[in-house]
């Protein structure tokens, strides 16, 4: 099966909890291959474009002040089905209704405050992984293990 990439962003509640760790292990014993990866503080520029979607929303504001308020841990990850695999490791976007299991299920209580951003789909995860990385910062390699990962 062919592969997708995502960009999955450790907010800044993430980092400042000290469970960014948690989130990366989370998404690589799914199975998921880390392509890119980088401590990054968002400006409010950037934030404005990758939250585009949600300009004119009431909450609109308060994400934009959130996501900008320290650093975020970016990364592109890589696999079959990767942006579908990663928004059900992260379970849904308010933490109440996200299953336990799940990095939101586990760690979260708040919409405001919800730990993880991953692509929503194939589309905004190309036009999102291009905001946040140049190409030089993505590695293509290969992993033995993936045989036990991926069928073909
Ligand atoms: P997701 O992050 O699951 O893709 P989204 O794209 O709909 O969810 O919204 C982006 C972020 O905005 C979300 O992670 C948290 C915040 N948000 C969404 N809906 C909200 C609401 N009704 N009230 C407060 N914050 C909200
Ligand atoms: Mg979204």
């Amino acid at each position: 099966m062919s592969s997708e990439r995502s960009l999955v962003l450790v907010k800044p509640d993430g980092v400042q909890r000290g469970i960014s760790g948690a989130v990366i292990s989370k998404l690589e014993s799914r199975g998921l291959k880390i392509a890119g990866m980088k401590l990054f503080q968002i400006s409010r520029d950037l934030a404005t474009r990758h939250y585009g979607a949600h300009e004119g929303k009431p909450f609109f504001e308060g994400l934009v002040n959130f996501i900008t308020s320290g650093p975020v841990v970016a990364m592109v990850v890589e696999g079959p089905r990767a942006v579908e695999i990663v928004r059900s490791t992260m379970g849904a976007t308010d933490p109440l209704n996200a299953q336990p299991g799940t990095i939101r299920g586990d760690f979260g209580i708040e919409i405001g405050r919800n730990l993880v951003h991953g692509s929503d789909s194939l589309e905004s995860a190309k036009h999102e992984i291009n905001l946040f990385f140049s190409a030089g910062e993505i590695i293509d390699y290969d992993r033995d293990i993936d045989t036990w990962i991926i069928e073909s």
